[in-house]
């Protein structure tokens, strides 16, 4: 039955049954209190629920997995709730299993640089922790706060950092998983190399919950960056933004970060923060460029800034403060469209030599089905990722989308870069993939979730 969502209607036998796994304590029912995990970030997608759970081990999320099989009750689960295409709401009535409590970070090893960071453990502390032992995580984003690791392994996160670090997959040395079947797998190796078959943990990041609830996963450290400069570098068109983001990644050996903003975007982060105008000439698009050097890093920072063609004016911070403020243009985008209403969200990867004229058509691309709408793009340069932020639709508006992913399918794009389908992409699964791909997705979740109960709702 795997792919029939099962139904919750009378789930009380299940919530007295998980009631004794996981403590009454554990078992929120309150309409009033279980209100937050009703609903994603956005405010876009929102659901009911019969119950959040919160069980504080994976033998207690082992439980709650056999008694949702044997009542035939769906789950999602759920960490800072920072997802943004609603995989990890209970639109459908599932029953919430909110995996918080399992933040233990352990096994932390100095040598080889790694740990194990329990699913509710949140990527700022992973980082902290990472920094205690001389290291750092490679992923990170501006959620970092509250988002969580079993989220990031669930959405196969991207972040700011991928120009140097790659996603969550790259990042992920095995993970401790509870399949739908009902089965503890554990593979947490303390080995770099391990080729030992197939590669489990590869396959659940950006499986979204559909194969089992992760709730912990092994980590690879990366080497921490060196002293660090900041530049906002300001650009006449997006095609000059985007061969700089190219010539940097050559240029620059200590690259960290190539953001992209637009100049509405930099406008509306400043109405909604107060923040001054970053550069003194102003320009149509702004790129975020973040790198280390050993010594000087603002020179060898200012050097390559000054050997870019087409720079209008830029802006090289190297103090903590100042680079902070620097980052505040980029990283206040998501706060600043979500103050205006609920964003539809597109995160898109467009080939590089598509990138530019996708970024400068899109506004039209949105315009001609919705005249109403304003569209906001900001995102990862040096990836090809940009997100397409829409304001002023109604919540069911699929016009827009349609519209948006076609257009990115057909330019040898990818629908989803770095967020997943959730629940906002799944009509459009088939852009992504061909038949054969998701009958071979299909087989692989009926194999692991024979019982249809992990995030039944979502991907496909
Ligand atoms: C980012 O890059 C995040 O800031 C969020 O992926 C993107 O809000 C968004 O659309
Ligand atoms: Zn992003």
């Amino acid at each position: 039955m795997a792919g029939a969502a099962p139904s919750v209607a009378g789930p009380g036998e299940f919530l007295a049954d998980v009631g004794e796994i996981v403590g009454s304590d554990r078992m929120v029912t309150d309409a009033d209190l279980t209100a937050s995990h009703r609903t994603d970030w956005t405010g876009r997608f929102a659901g009911t629920t019969p119950a959040v759970l919160r069980p504080g081990t994976a033998e207690e999320v082992a439980g709650i997995v056999a008694a949702a099989a044997h009542h035939g009750v769906a789950l999602v689960a759920q960490g800072g709730n920072t997802g943004l295409v609603g995989g990890a709401t209970p639109c459908d009535g599932e029953v919430v299993v909110d995996l918080r409590r399992l933040d233990a970070i352990a096994d932390l090893d100095v040598i080889g640089g790694q740990l194990t960071a329990g699913a509710g453990a949140t990527i700022a502390s992973v980082q902290q922790a990472a920094t205690r032992i001389g290291w750092a995580y490679g992923v990170d984003w501006a959620a970092r706060d509250s988002a969580t690791v079993g989220g990031s392994v669930a959405t196969d996160a991207g972040g700011l950092r991928f120009v140097r670090h790659g996603s969550t997959r790259r990042q992920l040395l095995g993970t401790e998983v509870v399949l739908g079947t009902g089965s503890i797998v554990r593979h947490l190796p303390r080995v770099e190399k391990d080729n030992t078959g197939y590669d489990l943990a590869a396959l659940l990041c950006g499986s979204e919950g559909t194969l089992g609830l992760v709730t912990a996963a092994r980590l690879r450290l990366v080497p921490p960056a060196g002293p660090l400069a900041t530049a906002l570098v300001g650009f006449a068109s997006s095609s000059a933004a985007v061969v700089a983001a190219s010539t940097l990644r050559r240029s620059l050996p200590g690259l960290e970060a190539v953001e992209l903003m637009l100049s509405d975007g930099v406008d509306l982060v400043r109405t909604s923060t107060g923040l001054s105008a970053p550069l003194a000439t102003s320009a149509p698009v702004v790129l975020l460029v973040e790198a280390s050097a050993a010594d000087a890093p603002e020179a060898h920072l200012a050097d390559a800034v000054g050997s870019l063609v087409g720079v209008l004016d830029a802006a090289v911070a190297v103090d903590a403060a100042r680079r902070a403020n620097l980052w505040r243009y980029r990283e206040d985008h998501t706060e600043a469209i979500g103050r205006l209403g609920r964003p539809h969200k597109f995160d898109v990867t467009l080939p590089a030599d598509e990138l530019a004229a996708f970024i400068d058509q899109a506004p039209s691309l949105v315009a001609a089905v919705a005249p109403q709408a304003r569209t906001w793009l900001f995102g990862h340069a040096a990836d090809g990722n940009v997100h397409v932020n829409v304001t002023g639709l109604a919540p069911n508006d699929e016009a827009v989308a349609e519209v948006v992913l076609t257009r990115v399918a057909g330019l040898g794009g990818s629908i989803s870069a770095e967020h997943g389908i959730g629940r906002a992409k799944r009509r459009w699964l088939h852009l992504a993939r061909t038949p054969a791909e998701i009958e071979a997705m299909r087989a692989v979740k009926a194999a692991l979730d024979p019982h249809g109960i992990c995030n039944p709702n979502v991907l496909f």
